[in-house]
């Protein structure tokens, strides 16, 4: 039993106990990719996608490219959040008035659950990259906010209730192109439109170089009794281009402007032919978590390869103790 997650029970979550001969923090699943090349008749790839359990099952929303090579957000239902049902259709936003509310693109989706509402973000057209924000109940009307950055940024990512009585999000200003910097900022909005205070949270590191060129928050982060734990995605510039590891923090709950740990290595780096060999090779980018609190066991669901959809495990406790011992 594990004391330190603050949240629901997830019997049936994805789970496979780490391999007698695994020394690291992170073990993937054996059976990935979970989602292979082709996955509907109008996608090219499905990756960088966002999961979390709905009615005794599981729901996501998945970043399908297109044929013609254009991203955008499909539904995606589990009975089991290893084998997935993808929806042809893209998902069709409406404003609160419900008439239709259409995106250019979008990719890299985060969904979360604040209360009863699920809400969604993505990287949206502005035109640009800037975060897109909407909101379901019942995964069949989705509708459309306000855009919660101006151009540009990405990887905005909500946390999973008010802190202080303020919705929190993370973020990351970028420019228009494949961005060579980024840093995670934090701001606060009272109603999701009007967003303000905001802080750095952390910096691309300059001297662990996995993370050295740009930072962005991976999955919603997970309320522990320590902190906040975030993934995230850390980028080094090579002569071949990017690589995307992904690496652990903990911020604190009441203010999480606050770094308390932060993994000095990297804690899954492209190694696997999936995450090595695709569309963009050497990409391992997390988008979401499901968790069990009694356990403390974490499933983290991560694009590789901006091809595929794979899985990684961890165990909270023996990842705190990680934290705690390899952090600057
Ligand atoms: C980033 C985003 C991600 C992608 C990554 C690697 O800028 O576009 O969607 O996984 O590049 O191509």
């Amino acid at each position: 039993m594990s004391q330190l997650i603050i949240g629901a029970s997830l019997p049936k979550i994805p789970w496979e106990e780490k391999p007698g001969n695994e020394s690291r923090v992170i073990w993937r699943y054996s059976n990935n990719p979970i989602i292979k090349r082709n996955p509907i008749p109008s996608g090219a790839r499905a990756f960088n996608s966002a999961v979390l359990p709905y009615n005794d099952a599981y729901v996501g929303v998945f970043r399908v490219d297109h044929n013609n090579t254009r991203p955008n957000l499909h539904l995606g239902t589990s009975s089991d959040a290893i084998k997935w049902e993808l929806s042809d259709p893209i998902i069709n936003w409406v404003d609160e008035k419900g008439n239709p509310k259409p995106v250019s693109y979008a990719y890299d989706p985060r969904l979360l659950q604040i209360e009863d509402t699920f809400y969604i973000m993505w990287c949206d057209d502005f035109p640009g990259p800037s975060i897109g924000l909407g909101k379901t109940k019942d995964f069949k009307t989705f509708t459309r906010l306000e855009n919660a950055t101006m151009p540009f940024n990405r990887n905005g990512v909500l946390f999973p209730r008010k802190i202080n009585g303020l919705y929190a999000m993370l973020s990351r200003p970028s420019d228009s192109g494949h961005t060579p910097f980024g840093d995670i900022v934090l701001s606060y909005s009272p109603d999701l439109t009007y967003w303000g205070k905001h802080r750095l949270v952390m910096t691309s590191s300059k001297y662990n170089w996995w993370q050295d060129t740009k930072i962005g928050a991976g999955p919603a982060p997970i309320e522990t009794r320590e902190g906040w734990l975030l993934f995230y995605h850390g980028v080094v510039t090579t002569c071949n281009g990017f690589v995307y590891s992904m690496g652990a923090s903990l911020l604190d709950l009441d203010d999480p402007s606050k770094v308390i740990y932060r993994t000095r290595d990297y804690i899954l780096t492209p190694e696997m032919d999936y995450e090595t060999t695709g569309f963009v090779p050497n990409v391992v980018f997390p988008c979401a978590a499901l968790v069990d609190a009694p356990t403390g066991r974490i499933a983290i669901y991560y694009g590789a390869a901006d091809t595929y959809t794979a899985i990684a495990f961890t165990q909270v406790d023996e990842l705190m103790e990680f934290l705690r011992k390899n952090s600057d």
